[in-house]
């Protein structure tokens, strides 16, 4: 199929009956699509299935296949005759139609992760991901070890339990460790595919890797750090105080009479500190689903879609995904981290998880259905393989966040019964808790933590024996964490993140996804529900669901920034999740009164 379009390709440039100069550039252009358009659908099926059974069930065997399909993959999507016509198409793009600038475009795009100008850099990065990948998926977490042994094998859902539930500091230290061991064995990775990522980046004409990524918002790198730093600062005065009454409170929980300045991380419910739950007396998010079957969460989640108008999920979404930890017995190992998959950009959609009925799995469970319903919301004729993505990827990111958002609420608990009748909240605490698992501690997590670090390592070159002084040094001053014990030098802690090796560049997608389902919840709350947004039932609501797929359905075949001013009335503005959140302010300056805060 390769040399199918490679020869019709290059038929262009010889003497033919008709010379490609005869036909007007759209219909060039059209021509370029109907060959290019089946071509890629068959290989990046064929690359998305081969990724998702060396995922499901990690082995040599199906690294090797999944590199095999992704090589082909890049052959194709990186052809230097795609490159060549894309760029001399996009010269003349006031004579093409809007929405064959953007399909050229994302071919582009594309082509930039594996241009065939430098076939050995695409090859071996295509390899290089693959493996990557196979280390973090077939790691094996240990608790306790004899010699060489592991005497206590865990997976990362028990040591989720043991930072989200143990009062025991010493308990919580070894889980915390355990966790981060996989760093050491993935920081050479690491750093092979940061040289490969920037050198098919730069082949392209990126600056780095991290340009590259950024440039899928139309802003340059400045730009985009430029967007995050603001959004920290303005988050800032809140999370100072969030995070002094958080120290203070744990230092209490654990029996330490000093309160550190620096909240140590092992303390926290969460392996990298970027949601803080369980913190807040009375209010037990886990008790609330803890008595249901892992099933139960999957099929309450789809039914919050299905209840605002959205189909049932097909068939082949129960039969394909892999929703649920692998059965004890089995040897499988498989991706920890929660994905959702459009494995032929039209009607296989499927979910891997490890869904155990814990509050951090059900909100999970909406955030992935998000994706899955944003991919059949826009795979329709209308929409050019091409373009079948988000408007941007943060609203790829927001749209599951948005619904769990909505299905944390009162109104919708009761509903369900989750709340039972006479089971009063609190509502300034319910607040408070929402904030420590929600943007306030996400965003100096995901647009300073993450996106700084990535940002240094991509378009800073930091060197390997700095990559972890660095790591914690932004974690110091973003979120106002310490490592419990110093931290070795030859490790990498920041690649126990999952997104760090296979989501490399684009994790500030989360912190963006923040302030658009804000903005979108404020809309969908006061305009076209007209009720409180910290009390706001979209369940059962069709008109909400007419509203997201009115944003959905286009998929990326029209500007984000467009698309966010025609559905809220406003450009991008972090004003509403700061409004959601303002109440706290007073609470918290309360609780900390007498307390020296920041950090
Ligand atoms: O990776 C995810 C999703 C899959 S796209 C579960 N999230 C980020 C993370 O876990 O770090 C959701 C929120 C942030
Ligand atoms: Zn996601």
């Amino acid at each position: 199929m390769i040399a199918a379009l490679a020869s019709v390709a290059c038929a262009g440039s010889a003497p033919a009956p008709r010379s490609a100069a005869d036909l007007s550039p759209q219909a060039q252009a059209d021509e370029l699509l109907a060959l290019y358009d089946p071509i890629y659908v068959a290989l990046y099926t064929e690359s998305a299935r081969a990724a998702w059974v060396a995922a499901t069930d990690v082995s040599e065997e199906h690294t090797g296949q999944r590199t095999g399909a992704d090589t082909a993959f890049a052959a194709f999507a990186g052809n230097a005759e795609v490159i060549r016509r894309a760029r001399a198409l996009l010269e003349v793009q006031d004579q093409l139609d809007p929405l064959t600038v953007r399909q050229l475009r994302q071919m582009l795009y594309l082509a930039a992760s594996a241009p065939q100008t430098r076939p050995d850099l695409a090859r071996a990065r295509v390899a290089a991901e693959a493996q990557q990948s196979a280390r973090l998926d077939g790691f094996q977490f240990c608790l306790a070890r004899q010699g060489d042994t592991c005497t206590q094998p865990v997976t990362t859902n028990d040591l989720d339990r043991v930072l989200q539930t143990s009062t025991d500091l010493d308990e919580r230290l070894r889980a915390w460790q355990s966790s981060k061991e996989v760093g050491a064995v993935l920081r050479d990775g690491l750093v092979e595919l940061r040289g490969l990522r920037n050198g098919v980046a730069r082949e392209m004409g990126y600056r780095d890797f991290f340009a590259f990524q950024v440039d899928n918002y139309s802003l340059t790198t400045e730009e985009m750090m430029a967007l995050l730093d603001r959004l920290v600062d303005e988050v800032r005065p809140l999370y100072a105080q969030l995070q002094c009454w958080a120290r203070h409170e744990l230092a209490q929980r654990y029996g330490q009479s000093e309160v550190p300045t620096l909240i140590p991380a092992h303390w926290l419910g969460n392996r990298w500190g970027q949601s803080w739950p369980g913190l807040v007396e009375g209010i037990d998010m886990d008790s609330l689903v803890s008595s249901r079957e892992p099933e139960w969460i999957v099929q309450q989640a789809e039914r919050f879609y299905v209840s605002m108008g959205f189909p049932n999920l097909p068939q082949s979404f129960w039969e394909q995904s892999d929703l649920y930890p692998v059965p004890e017995g089995e040897t499988r190992r498989k991706n920890a981290h929660a994905s959702a998959w459009h494995v032929d950009l039209q009607s296989d959609v499927r979910s891997l998880m490890s869904v155990e009925p814990t509050w951090e799995w059900f909100t999970t469970t909406h955030h992935e259905l998000g994706h899955i319903y944003y991919y059949i919301s826009y795979s329709r004729p209308e929409v050019p393989y091409l373009l079948r993505e988000g408007a941007n990827r943060s609203y790829h990111e927001g749209i599951g966040d948005l619904i769990s958002l909505a299905a944390s609420q009162e109104p919708y608990l009761r509903e369900i019964g989750l709340l039972a009748e006479g089971q009063e909240i609190d509502e300034m605490r319910w607040l408070l808790d929402s904030a420590l698992t929600g943007p306030i501690t996400f965003l100096p997590w995901s647009a300073g933590v993450m996106s700084h670090f990535e940002r240094d390592l991509y378009a800073g070159e930091l060197p390997p024996e700095e990559i972890n002084r660095r790591w914690w040094e932004h974690v110091a001053r973003y979120q106002g964490i310490a490592p419990p014990t110093e931290r070795p030098a030859e490790g990498c802690d920041a690649c126990t993140k999952t997104h760090i090796n296979d989501d490399p560049g684009q994790y500030y997608d989360y912190a963006l996804a923040n302030v658009v389902l804000y903005q979108l919840h404020d809309h969908i709350c006061r305009n076209i529900l007209q009720q409180d947004p910290r009390a706001c039932n979209y369940y059962g609501r069709r008109e909400v669901g007419d509203f997201l797929r009115a944003v959905m359905s286009p998929g990326a075949s029209r500007d984000w920034q467009e698309v966010l001013v025609e559905h809220t009335g406003r450009e991008l503005t972090a004003e509403p999740m700061l409004e959601y959140y303002r109440p706290l302010m007073q609470y918290l300056e309360e609780q900390n009164r007498g307390r020296t805060c920041g950090f």
